[in-house]
């Protein structure tokens, strides 16, 4: 064939638009989970793993803070798990696919879906801490009579890990009546500590001892920078102030798996909410190449 002047591109959505070739040489796997089951307010999380393929095939994977790039050949996406609509049989079913995944030895990064997934996740990857960017707390006991739902996971999970084993970041919107319903102890900084940086007191709590598990419900930022989400919530933190976190306490540790969730795309008018998605998932690919 002959060079061509133009540049052709498939539409075939796979992750950042990669081709898909080499399983066994990759570190990262990446797996859609559109789940969309236990929203109360604004719903279509389901939509958001194509988005967010889509989202990463048109920016670049260079990292600004790493001077890394990480390679088409480090990254294989094996798709969406194919759910019903039995929540529990979900939950489980996702449990069962990551403990697949787990004895691939290799780091994986799921597209959510609502944040419900993680419960699921960090359970089947058998990490052993975890670091929830969120503007919410999710340690109600029930909400809307559903013992496991987007408001609930992180109490469930609760019941299965040492709340020593939490840190959430970006909390910022509670209730008397989550408050009221005896939530445990757990580690946080809210976006005014983050910005005045008043937060030493977490910096002990990292270990490099320990297998790390990261869920990012896109809420946790400003919705100025990510306004297609479930439950929005005002003062959110800067993408800049969320990637420096990151490098800061984070880059150096054990991770086995993360998740970016609680995106919606029909709320997300302006696309924006899935690039930034797709941007953390790459920002976090090159932190652990370059670890
Ligand atoms: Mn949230």
């Amino acid at each position: 064939m002959t060079s061509k002047k133009f540049l052709y591109f498939h539409q075939h959505n796979i992750f950042g638009g990669l081709s898909n070739k080499n399983y066994e040489e990759a570190k990262f796997l990446v797996v859609g989970i559109p789940l969309d089951l236990s929203g109360t307010y604004r719903t279509g999380y389901r939509f958001a793993p194509i988005h967010i393929r889509q989202a990463a095939a048109q920016i670049e994977f260079k990292s600004l803070r790493y001077n890394r790039e990480v390679s088409e050949r480090d990254i294989f996406d094996l798709g969406d798990i194919i759910l019903g609509s039995n929540l529990e049989t979900s939950l489980k079913d996702i449990k069962n696919s990551m403990l697949e995944l787990k004895g691939e030895e290799k780091i994986v990064a799921t597209i959510g879906g609502e944040h419900t997934i993680t419960y699921s996740t960090f359970m089947g990857l058998e990490a052993e801490r975890i670091i929830v960017f969120d503007a919410h707390f999710d340690l109600r006991n029930e909400y809307a009579g559903m013992r496991f739902s987007h408001a609930t996971w992180l109490r469930r999970l609760l019941e299965n890990i040492n709340v020593e084993d939490v840190l959430i970041v970006g909390a910022r919107a509670t209730s008397i009546d989550e408050i009221s319903s005896n939530p445990p102890n757990v580690l946080y900084v809210n976006p005014l500590q983050l910005r005045s940086e008043e937060i030493n007191f977490i910096k002990d709590w990292f270990k490099r001892d320990k297998k790390y598990y990261i869920s990012i419900d896109m809420d946790c930022f400003d919705p100025a920078y990510a306004p297609g989400v479930g439950n929005p919530e005002p003062e959110g933190i800067t993408p800049t102030v969320f990637f420096d976190f990151l490098s800061k306490y984070v880059s150096q540790l054990n991770i086995v798996g993360f998740d970016v969730n609680e995106v919606v795309p029909p709320y997300d008018l302006s696309g924006i909410t899935s690039v930034l998605a797709a941007k953390v998932i790459l920002e976090i690919f090159n932190m652990i190449i370059s670890k």
